[in-house]
């Protein structure tokens, strides 16, 4: 598992409690396993693996998100403005939290992928930064 040299980005892992031949069950806490209050919670589904089909592609300027594909598997590309990379979202334990100033790109979706979300607000269209060009100012500004 690569480190994440993305500005606001790292690695999450949330617990994975097997249970046999009965499944595993894995939780997802405030402040616990996510380092935010979680405010809102959605899923993105019914994504066909597409070289067409490419979902974000924008930055938020407050909001917290942590992201896990809990079915099948997403390549997750991510820009701070300096730096960046792509990750893969696998395991349905393993996900990522994206902070504020990091462009996200996911695509390459497969075998059913499901990609949950929490994230630290409701949902506000004022909050995202969908312009490349204008990311690019904004993170010279707000590299702090
Ligand atoms: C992100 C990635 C992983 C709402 O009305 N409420 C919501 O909570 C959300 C997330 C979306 N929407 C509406 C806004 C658009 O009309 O749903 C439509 C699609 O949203 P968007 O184009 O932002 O979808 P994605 O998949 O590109 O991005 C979403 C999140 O918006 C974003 O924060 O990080 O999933």
């Amino acid at each position: 598992m690569n480190d994440l040299i993305v500005r606001n980005s790292r690695w999450l892992s949330i617990s994975a409690i097997k249970d046999g031949y009965d499944g595993t069950i894995s939780v997802a806490e405030t402040s616990k396993s996510i380092p935010f209050e979680i405010k809102r919670v959605y899923y993105i589904y019914n994504l066909v693996h597409h070289d067409n089909v490419v979902r974000g592609k924008h930055a938020h300027k407050k909001l917290q998100q942590a992201l896990f594909c809990i079915n099948g598997s997403c390549s997750v590309s991510l820009n701070d403005g300096t730096e960046q990379q792509a990750i893969e979202l696998t395991e349905p334990n393993r996900g990522i939290y994206l902070g504020p100033g990091v462009w996200s790109t996911m695509s390459n979706f497969r075998n059913s992928c499901i990609l949950l979300v929490f994230a630290s607000d409701f949902f506000s269209e004022e909050d995202y930064i969908r312009d490349f060009n204008e990311f690019l100012r904004y993170s010279k500004t707000h590299s702090a």
